[in-house]
């Protein structure tokens, strides 16, 4: 059976799937309550280390907007030039992404 199909030409798709940002993979926590929605794309510093009832600052930097979502949280927008300030009261490892770019941004908030 001849089935007519039309190649098209697939424009190479750049399959661009900025496949792992390689680099320093080392991630040790760093120890304050400010952390940067730093250009483009990036919580700085990605895992941080706090006091248990500490109060942690995220200020976006960036030319867009980004959210924080601690998992079990509800999700808070920080529009550009803006912040969102969330206590951490339980000891433990807090994973949080950005609800907008959720495969680009996550971070930590370890509590100690
Ligand atoms: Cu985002």
């Amino acid at each position: 059976m001849t089935t007519r199909r039309v190649i098209p030409f697939l424009a190479i798709t750049a399959v661009a799937i900025a496949a792992g940002c390689g680099g320093s993979e080392s991630s040790e926590p760093i120890a304050t309550t400010q952390v940067s929605m730093a250009k483009s794309y990036r919580f700085d510093p990605k895992v941080i280390e706090v006091d248990a009832g500490s109060t942690v600052t995220w200020t976006n930097d960036d030319n867009f907007t980004h959210t924080v979502k601690v998992d079990g949280q509800e999700d808070h927008k920080v529009d550009r030039g803006d912040s969102v300030s969330i206590a951490f009261d339980t000891a433990g490892t807090h994973h949080y992404v950005c609800t907008l770019h959720s495969q680009d941004i996550s971070g930590e908030v370890v509590v100690r």
